[in-house]
C-alpha cells in the first residue's frame, strides 16, 4: 500500500517536473545539495603541464599566425574538470602566450585584469598605458583592468610567459567590456622604469601634483624578479619556514597595501631543500609555476613530480603538501582577494 502510493507520488512528481521544463522553472529539492553543497566540491581537477611539450605546440602556432593576426598567440591550459570554460580554476584563466622576434600583439584594454609572469625570453616589453616593462624571466607584470596594453619584442629570441587573468570572475558578473585603440602600439608616454622609480620604493608622488600620474588605485605594475627573488632569500635566511607555506612573500598593491589586483591575489614562496609542508586546504583555487628546483606536490593524494617552468593547479578546497628536493621556488595566484572581499575565504591548515 505505502509503495503504491509512493509510486503514485513519484509518477505525479515526474509529470509535474515534465510539465515546469518549458516554462523555465525547476525543482530545487531534485538539487540542493549540489547548489548549497555542505563544502567545496570543486569541478576542477588537480592538474599539471610540463613546459617543453606547452612550449614545442606554441613555437608550432608561432610558425602558423602571427600575433597581430592572432591578436593574442596564446595556448589556453584548460582545467580538464571545466571543459568548455577555458579556465583554470571556475574563477581564473591561465594562458601561454608567445611573441616572436619583431611582433607585436596590438594595444587594447578591457574590464579583465590580467598578470604576466616570465618563463623565457629577455628583453621583450608589456607596455602599459605606454610605459614599457623590459620583461626578464620569472617577472611579474600586471595589465589592470581598464589600462591599455601592448606586447612587443625587439629582441632576437622568442619571449613566453604564463597569463593570469580574471576571465571567469569578469564572465560570472556579465561586466566584461573590451575595445582595440586602433594602434598597434600604444605612443610611448614616458621612459621604462618611470612608474617603478616614481611609485614603487615606498615613494609616490604628492596627490595632486602633476607628477601622480598613474590611477590611483592600481599605479605599479612591473614586479622584476631581481627584487623579489633576494628578498625571499634574505627571508629563508632570518627565520623558519612557515609549516604550512615554507617562506612566503605576498605582491601588494602599494595604494593600499592589498593584493596586486581587486580578483588576484600572488605570491611567491622558498622550500628549503628537504622541508615538506603540512597538509592545508584553501578555498581559493590556486595555480603554482615551478621557478627553481624540484620536488613533489601532493594534492588530494596525487602526486605531481615538479619540475621548472611547470604549471600545476590546486582547485579549491583540495588538499595541498609540497616535498622540496632541491631548494623549491615556487610562484602562486588565486582569487583569494575576491574571496576574503566577498566574506567566502577558508582555509583549514592540519
Ligand atoms: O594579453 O590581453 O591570455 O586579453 C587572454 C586574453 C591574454 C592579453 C590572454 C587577453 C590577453
Amino acid at each position: 500500500m505505502a509503495e503504491a502510493l509512493a509510486n503514485d507520488q513519484s509518477r505525479q512528481l515526474d509529470h509535474l517536473y515534465d510539465e515546469l521544463k518549458p516554462h523555465s522553472l525547476y525543482p530545487l529539492w531534485t538539487v540542493l545539495s549540489a547548489l548549497v553543497p555542505p563544502e567545496p566540491a570543486s569541478g576542477a581537477l588537480p592538474w599539471a603541464w610540463d613546459y617543453g611539450p606547452m612550449r614545442d605546440y606554441l613555437l608550432r602556432a608561432g610558425d602558423l599566425i602571427s600575433a597581430e593576426q592572432a591578436e593574442r598567440r596564446v595556448l589556453i591550459l584548460e582545467n580538464p574538470g571545466l571543459p568548455g570554460t577555458s579556465g583554470i580554476t571556475t574563477s581564473l584563466y591561465a594562458g601561454l602566450q608567445l611573441i616572436l622576434p619583431g611582433e607585436v600583439a596590438p594595444c587594447h584594454r578591457h574590464a579583465q585584469s590580467a598578470l604576466r609572469f616570465v618563463l623565457e625570453g629577455e628583453g621583450a616589453f608589456t607596455a602599459v598605458d605606454g610605459e614599457k616593462a623590459i620583461m626578464h624571466p620569472f617577472d611579474l607584470v600586471l595589465t589592470p583592468g581598464g589600462q591599455w596594453h601592448d606586447h612587443g619584442n625587439h629582441t632576437g629570441r622568442p619571449m613566453i610567459w604564463l597569463d593570469g587573468l580574471d576571465i571567469p570572475t569578469v564572465r560570472a558578473f556579465d561586466a566584461g567590456f573590451a575595445e582595440k585603440l586602433g594602434a598597434s602600439a600604444h605612443p610611448e608616454t614616458v621612459p621604462p622604469g618611470d612608474t617603478g622609480a616614481r611609485y614603487g620604493r615606498n615613494l609616490r608622488p604628492v596627490k595632486g601634483t602633476a607628477a601622480d600620474r598613474r590611477p590611483a588605485h592600481q599605479p605599479l605594475f612591473h614586479y622584476p624578479y631581481a627584487d623579489w627573488r633576494p628578498s625571499l632569500d634574505a627571508l629563508a635566511q632570518s627565520g623558519l619556514p612557515d609549516p604550512h607555506f615554507g617562506h612566503a612573500l605576498e605582491f601588494l598593491n602599494p595604494a593600499d597595501g592589498g593584493a596586486i589586483m581587486a580578483t588576484i591575489s600572488a605570491h611567491v614562496r622558498l622550500l628549503p631543500a628537504g622541508f615538506e609542508t603540512r597538509p592545508r586546504r584553501s578555498t581559493d583555487g590556486t595555480i603554482f609555476v615551478v621557478v627553481e628546483g624540484d620536488g613533489e606536490a601532493e594534492i588530494a593524494g596525487r602526486t605531481v613530480t615538479l619540475q621548472e617552468r611547470m604549471v600545476f593547479v590546486v582547485p579549491s578546497w583540495k588538499e595541498l603538501r609540497l616535498r622540496a628536493g632541491r631548494d623549491l621556488v615556487l610562484f602562486a595566484y588565486s582569487d583569494r582577494t575576491s574571496q576574503e572581499k566577498l566574506n567566502l575565504f577558508k582555509e583549514h591548515c592540519a
